[in-house]
């Protein structure tokens, strides 16, 4: 038997997880070409700064069967036209794997999708915890002033798909109207056919 030693890692509310072997991964706005509906004003802010989208920083525990990969995204406040930031947003490639997210500070919610275009919103704050079932896709979208950080678990094998959104992209888009956030259609968004 493969005895992984037990660890702890601590979350600073700024900083994101820290500890021994924590993997940091970065996204930028060049890094989220084709996400956001407004191409000029995020085509503006990439020549402009590129400023930092999100952060995830992910515990050492190994991507495989029977472990639970965990970590903190740590998603900063902004918009791209009126559209706020958010994640890029993935289906699970082993689609019946759940997730589930804990708002430690900050609000904005998440967006849930099936591949045949059933979508759903939760609203997401310190001290909420979503639960995202198996074969639903998800974005978390930052709708205040302040960084969006959720601690996030699933299983270590459940795996990212990232193609499905980044051709169809969510049914749904959050956008400030009269600074609120506000649902509207996505123009662009097309499901796919469930045969
Ligand atoms: C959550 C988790 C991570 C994910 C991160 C960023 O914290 O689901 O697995 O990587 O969000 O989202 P995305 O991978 O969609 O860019
Ligand atoms: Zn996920």
């Amino acid at each position: 038997m493969d005895l992984l030693e037990p660890f702890s890692t601590r979350v600073d509310l700024r900083e994101g997880l820290l500890g021994n072997g924590v993997h940091r991964l970065s996204r930028r706005i060049s890094d989220m070409r084709g996400m956001f509906q407004d191409e000029q004003a995020w085509a503006e802010i990439a020549a402009q700064g590129d400023p930092l989208v999100y952060e995830v920083f992910v515990a050492p525990a190994p991507e495989s069967e029977g472990h639970l990969c965990h970590g903190v995204t740590v998603l900063h406040p902004g918009r791209v036209g009126d559209e706020y930031f958010m994640t890029k947003g993935h289906y699970h490639q082993k689609s019946g794997t759940a997730e589930v997210y804990y708002g430690l500070r900050g609000n904005g919610l998440m967006m849930l999708q099936t591949r045949w275009g059933i979508w759903r919103t939760v609203d997401i704050a310190p001290g909420t915890v979503v639960y995202v079932p198996p074969h639903w896709g998800h974005r978390s979208i930052n709708t205040a002033d302040e960084p969006l950080v959720l601690l996030f678990a699933y299983p270590g094998d459940a795996g990212h798909d990232y193609g499905t959104i980044e051709s169809s992209g969510f049914a749904r888009l959050i956008v400030a109207r009269n600074g609120r956030p506000t649902l509207v259609e996505n123009p662009s968004y097309t499901a796919e056919d469930p045969g």
